[in-house]
């Protein structure tokens, strides 16, 4: 981090330059925020591949699924399999109770996944028990946890004629521990001309990879901007404090050592000067 002291910046009357000079420090030394990319069910482990191959900075993903054959072609950061000893093996046969029970059982190992991000994305499909179960459970793992929370979540195709309720189940409690909720619907591309599952599949997991990005960049450049605005109160501040200090070095009479006389004082390097600094103080 750059350390400005006040006589390299010229720091009286030239507020406006050093507000300007903040702002370029900060827009060349930003970072991303420290994310993780929960993926869960086979839908979102599928997804967790093509994310992972993004290589977006700072950032790890996570696939969470209960199906072993299915998680096993995934690349991801982390791979978590859940639930072995409930589904014995299996996936969740589409009932997200038994996909939940699932992640209640891993909640230590997900946690952990989660460790030092400060935001989570929460990213499922909504077709079956593993996702439709798990994504509300890390929802709210992570909140409980304190990162920022941003779902993106996928409804099933209507001809896959999952029960609403369960799908709508979970986006509503998906909602209840996300700061952010974005709802996509495979539904949406089905109406271009052409179009086939696989197709629609990937227009999606697209539409889910630049949800990410955009929502990441948005971040760097909300903090940018809410410090842009706090510059003009710190610099008042640091004023305010630069001139209470030079009055009070004005009233103290200045204590001449080891040779430096009082009107070189402000000007000589080394030992000398710290040891006037040190005696202003006192
Ligand atoms: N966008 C997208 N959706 C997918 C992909 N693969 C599967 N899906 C959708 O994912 C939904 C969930 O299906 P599964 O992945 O089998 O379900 P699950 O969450 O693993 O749950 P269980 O199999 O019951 O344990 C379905 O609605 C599919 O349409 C994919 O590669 N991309
Ligand atoms: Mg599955």
């Amino acid at each position: 981090m750059t350390v400005f002291e006040a006589e390299d910046i010229g720091f009286m009357g030239q507020a406006e330059d050093l507000h300007w000079e903040l702002v370029t420090v900060m827009r060349h030394g930003i970072t991303p925020p420290a994310a993780c990319v929960v993926c869960t069910g086979g839908g979102g482990s599928r997804m967790a591949t093509r994310i992972y191959h993004e290589r977006m900075p700072n950032t790890t993903v996570v696939a969470v699924n209960s199906d072993p054959n299915s998680i096993r072609g995934v690349e991801a950061d982390r791979r978590i399999l859940i639930g072995n000893t409930v589904t014995k093996g299996k996936d969740a046969g589409g009932f997200p109770e038994v996909g939940e029970r699932c992640a209640e059982l891993s909640s230590e190992e997900i946690k952990d996944a989660m460790m030092g991000s400060d935001v989570v994305y929460v990213v499922t499909t909504l077709g079956g028990g593993t996702g439709t179960g798990v994504a509300p459970y890390v929802a709210k793992l992570a909140r409980e946890d304190g990162r920022v929370v941003v779902s993106v979540v996928v409804k099933p195709f209507s001809f896959e004629d999952r029960p609403t309720e369960d799908v709508e189940r979970a986006i509503e409690t998906i909602r209840s521990y996300s700061h952010s909720t974005v709802v996509l619907e495979n539904d949406y591309f089905m109406s271009v001309p052409d179009m086939t599952v696989e197709r629609a599949f990937d227009a999606m997991d697209r539409q889910v990879i630049s949800t990410i990005r955009e929502t990441t960049q948005r971040m760097d450049m909300d903090f940018l901007f809410s410090m842009e605005e706090i510059i003009p109160e710190l610099l008042e501040e640091a004023s305010r404090l630069f001139d209470s200090d030079r009055e009070r070095k004005d009233d103290v009479p200045l204590t001449v050592e080891e040779g430096v006389r009082t009107e070189d004082a402000g000007e000589t390097e080394g030992a000398g000067s710290e040891a006037v600094e040190v005696a202003v103080a006192e």
